[in-house]
């Protein structure tokens, strides 16, 4: 039996399924999601161990025309993310017609391809259960006359439907190699940018406009309580800081008397508590970090 090993990348519009794609393949979730475009912020890696190969998906923050330095920032780290791969997934909507912002993509694509390796890309159709049969024909062969694919996937994340056939694709353009993790290592993600990402997206839940662009959350530590944990459980003590970029929006975020910043700590502390397998005291401070989305020296702070 010949074992593959190798990377793939997740590619496309904010919004369009990456992360939501990543989580399934992997079958535990090891990046957020939402409904509001730019959630992710950094490529994220995702292990799937199969008996006869190791697929290590990155997904990457959605490619888009940058209105900030953020936003300059976090294309240059998908370009770079794409000649390191040995495969390139690009994800396309089904229920959104291809647009400009496919055809701003397709390009560098084909970029990639004059200057690249020869990367293999597959063009993955997502969210393929939110259209019918009918609708979705059409919008496969929109995707087909985009660029020169090694494949079209139509899959949906949410409904499990073709994900283990993408993973067949995406495992059949590695090459042959042992291993590159530990068996049963979903990510390598370190704990407290987990910890974060669970901070903002449960922030992310119900605001709107500007609001998610401007939020960032940075964890201050993790401690563990000396006193003795109840039933051998430990305790750990997560600080955290919430970012925004102006004093509007820390009143959004906090809410009348801190009853939004309390619902957001307790949705947070589930998933943060099964992360840890702890018991885990938050505190979240919201503070104001005027402009920071444009602000070279805040951004560093941040890790951008
Ligand atoms: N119905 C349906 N919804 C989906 C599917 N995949 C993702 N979604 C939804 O689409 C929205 C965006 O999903 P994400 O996975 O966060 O998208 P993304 O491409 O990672 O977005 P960015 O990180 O912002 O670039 C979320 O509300 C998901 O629940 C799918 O297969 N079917
Ligand atoms: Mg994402």
């Amino acid at each position: 039996m010949t074992f593959r090993s190798g990377f793939a990348c997740f590619v496309g519009r904010p919004n369009a399924g990456k992360s939501t794609l990543t989580n399934a393949l992997v079958g535990q979730k090891v990046a957020i999601t939402s409904g509001r475009p730019q959630t992710t912020r950094h490529t994220i890696r995702g292990i799937v161990h199969r008996p006869d190969a190791q697929l290590i998906l990155v997904d990457t923050p959605g490619l888009h025309r940058p209105r900030t330095l953020l936003g300059e920032r976090l294309n240059a780290l998908v370009k770079d993310t794409l000649t390191e791969v040995d495969v390139v997934g690009f994800c396309l909507p089904a229920d959104q017609r291809v647009g400009p912002g496919d055809r701003f993509i397709a390009e560098q694509m084909s970029e990639l391809a004059r200057d690249g390796r020869g990367t293999p890309v597959v063009a993955i159709v997502t969210k393929s259960d939110l259209v019918g049969k009918g609708k979705l024909a059409e919008h496969l062969l929109a995707v087909q006359g985009l660029g020169d694919w090694a494949d079209i996937v139509p899959v949906s994340a949410v409904g499990g439907y073709q994900v283990e056939v993408l993973e067949k694709v995406l495992i059949g353009h590695l090459p042959e190699g042992a291993p590159l993790y530990a068996e049963g290592e979903l990510t390598d993600e370190p704990e407290a940018v987990m910890v974060a990402e669970l901070v903002r997206e449960a922030a992310l839940e119900g605001v709107r406009d500007e609001l998610p662009h401007s939020l960032a959350v940075v964890v201050d530590e993790i401690v563990p309580r000396d006193e003795p944990a109840a039933n051998g459980v430990p305790m750990l003590d997560v600080r955290v800081h919430l970012f925004v970029e102006r004093d509007s929006q820390k009143a959004i975020i906090i809410g009348k008397g801190g009853a939004r910043l309390r619902d957001v700590g307790s949705e947070a502390r589930r998933g943060i508590e099964a992360l840890l397998g702890a018991r885990v005291y938050l505190d979240l401070h919201v503070k104001v970090a005027k402009d920071w989305q444009r602000d070279p020296k805040q951004l560093g702070k941040m890790g951008f």
